[in-house]
């Protein structure tokens, strides 16, 4: 078998606009999964809403499509009910980190056995391209004309800090390390989480000088700094640029988790 044996090719065409991040990730993640030897059976997908919360619809396993912001409650409830089930979440920055805050950070700190991985389009995608507590500082929106003045915020952060047992963050344009994180996380007993950055050309690209699918993937080649590299910086003093956001794996531990089979 092979990834793409875990695709529904009957629900094509996707919804997704030419060019955006979403795929990559959807790719990498059941490249990850197959890796595992996972049953189609045994494997369920979850999301909430938004472009990249369509992600369980082209899977071929269970899968559920909840409430905005909802998907990780919605995975705790089906993960202690049968935690013989591989439990993946597939969640949008707006959606994990705004209307789904609280939830992100109680998944983290009940530290349950599920990989959450959102794609992270710094803007609200689905509904057209407001901010997000994900759009960069300075960056327009629909909601932001005049630039996002706001802090950025940092969702691998937060998952680290809550009590996940694996966090990683990279980018759609490094898919070898993109899916080998998915695999540790998956691997890894406990909350997982990893963090994509994706290209959205249409709601964020063509508003911030990035409309060309290219640019946008060229912007988070040259802005992701190894976190090694980042610390070192640090260490000696350097100035990390503000617009940079470090990529690799920022934590894996073994705090106990819950949903775990003994
Ligand atoms: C309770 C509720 N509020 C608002 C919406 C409208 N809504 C749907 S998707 C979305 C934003 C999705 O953004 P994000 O999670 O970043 O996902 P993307 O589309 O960018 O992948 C919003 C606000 C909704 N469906 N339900
Ligand atoms: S709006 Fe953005 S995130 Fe949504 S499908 Fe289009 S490119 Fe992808």
């Amino acid at each position: 078998m092979s990834f793409e044996d875990w695709f529904r090719e009957d629900r094509l065409p996707h919804i997704f606009c030419t060019g955006c991040g979403n795929g990559t990730v959807i790719n990498c993640t059941l490249e990850a999964v197959e890796e595992m030897g996972w049953k189609r059976d045994d494997t369920v997908f979850i999301s909430g809403i938004g472009c990249s919360s369509r992600a369980p619809g082209y899977i071929i396993t269970d899968s559920l499509h909840t409430t905005h912001g909802r998907a990780l409650a919605f995975a705790t409830g089906v993960k202690l009910a049968n935690p013989r089930l591989h439990v993946v979440v597939f969640t949008g920055d707006g959606d994990l980190a705004a209307i789904g805050g609280n939830h992100f950070i109680h998944a983290c700190r009940r530290n349950i056995d599920i990989t959450g991985v959102c794609m992270n389009n710094m803007i609200y995608g689905m509904t057209g391209g407001q901010g997000s507590p994900c759009t960069p500082a300075g960056a327009i929106s629909t909601t932001t004309p005049y630039g996002m003045c706001e802090p950025v915020f940092d969702l691998s952060a937060l998952a680290v800090t809550a009590g996940a047992n694996y966090v990683a963050r990279w980018t759609s344009y490094h898919v070898t390390e993109l899916t080998k994180a998915v695999r540790a996380g998956l691997e890894t007993p406990g909350f997982s989480f990893i963090e994509a950055m994706v290209q959205c050309p249409t709601a964020y690209g063509r508003r911030n000088k990035l409309r060309q699918v290219s640019d946008m993937m060229t912007y988070l080649k040259t802005h992701a700094l190894l976190i090694q590299k980042k610390q070192r910086m640090e260490e000696e003093g350097e100035t990390v640029p503000a617009d940079m956001f470090a990529v690799g794996e920022f934590v894996r531990r073994a705090r106990p988790a819950q949903g775990v089979l003994k």
